[in-house]
């Protein structure tokens, strides 16, 4: 299990993220309580976390798993879908170079960290608005140099495949319906999020145990619960606002 946690402190300049639909008032201040108080529970879990400093010029820099894919002990560095986000992944590097072998996805490959997932030897990658199939060639061969095989997920009514799969154990993961092709997640049990629920739910799952979600999304939860799961709810209205869910705020080494 991975025990440091990167992330990236939250800009003033966060009311300007990236939305794909509307465009929502966000509170940045309560967007950055938000934010500590899940870097607590990623410390109280017993992660080392690590703090990359916030750009003001990257609005979205906070969600700072898109910019990298940890493959056991090597890392790939993304090249974001959007091309504004593609100052964000620099700093990031310059960190994670001191922990792991680097490679980097490169022109005319595009990938956003948010849609990718590995559980057991396989590594489920979205092919989303921000994620194409060059991309996924290019992280199938890094993948295939740690002993992963990459299997691709069409993701059609969400911006990333973690907006809409959640891992919550090594074979279990929370399926938003209709927002994804299923047919590849074969072999991995489903729940599915609630109806009233939709796009509410998220998940992470920490080294202690215990799977942080979404406190909005208590009937999802529960079902979560009830597979014998400790769950921690934590409200990140905020951060959802902006399309982030529980995963997109750290990288987990
Ligand atoms: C974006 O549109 O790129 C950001 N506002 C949200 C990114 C969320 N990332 C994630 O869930 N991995």
């Amino acid at each position: 299990m991975p025990s440091v946690a990167l992330i990236r402190s939250l800009p003033d300049s966060y009311h300007r993220a990236l939305v794909r639909e509307g465009r929502p008032a966000i509170d940045v201040e309560m967007a950055r309580a938000q934010h500590d108080r899940y870097r607590g529970h990623l410390a109280g879990a017993g992660y080392q976390v690590e703090v990359v400093p916030t750009d003001e010029n990257q609005p979205d820099c906070v969600f700072i798993e898109d910019t990298a894919v940890v493959l056991g002990q090597s890392a790939v560095m993304t090249r974001p879908g959007a091309v504004e986000r593609r100052g964000e992944v620099g700093p990031v590097a310059d960190v994670l170079g001191r922990r792991l072998a680097l490679g980097y996805i490169v022109e005319p490959g595009t990938m956003d960290g948010g849609d990718v997932f590995i559980a057991g030897d396989t590594v489920y990658v979205g092919l989303s608005e921000r994620t194409n199939r060059a991309g996924i060639d290019q992280l199938a061969a890094a993948a295939a140099e740690e002993g992963l095989e990459v299997v691709a997920v069409p993701v059609h009514d969400t911006l990333h495949l973690k907006s809409a799969v959640l891992p919550i154990d090594a074979e279990t993961v929370v399926v938003t319906p209709r927002a994804v092709d299923e047919d590849p997640l074969a072999g991995l049990r489903i729940v599915y999020e609630t109806e009233g629920e939709r796009h509410r739910f998220s998940a992470l799952p920490l080294m202690d145990g215990t799977v942080l979600v979404t406190a909005n999304a208590p009937e999802t939860t529960d079902l979560v619960a009830a597979m014998g799961h400790v769950v921690v709810p934590i409200d990140v209205s905020q951060i959802q606002a902006a399309d982030g869910g529980l995963t997109c705020m750290s990288i987990l080494i």
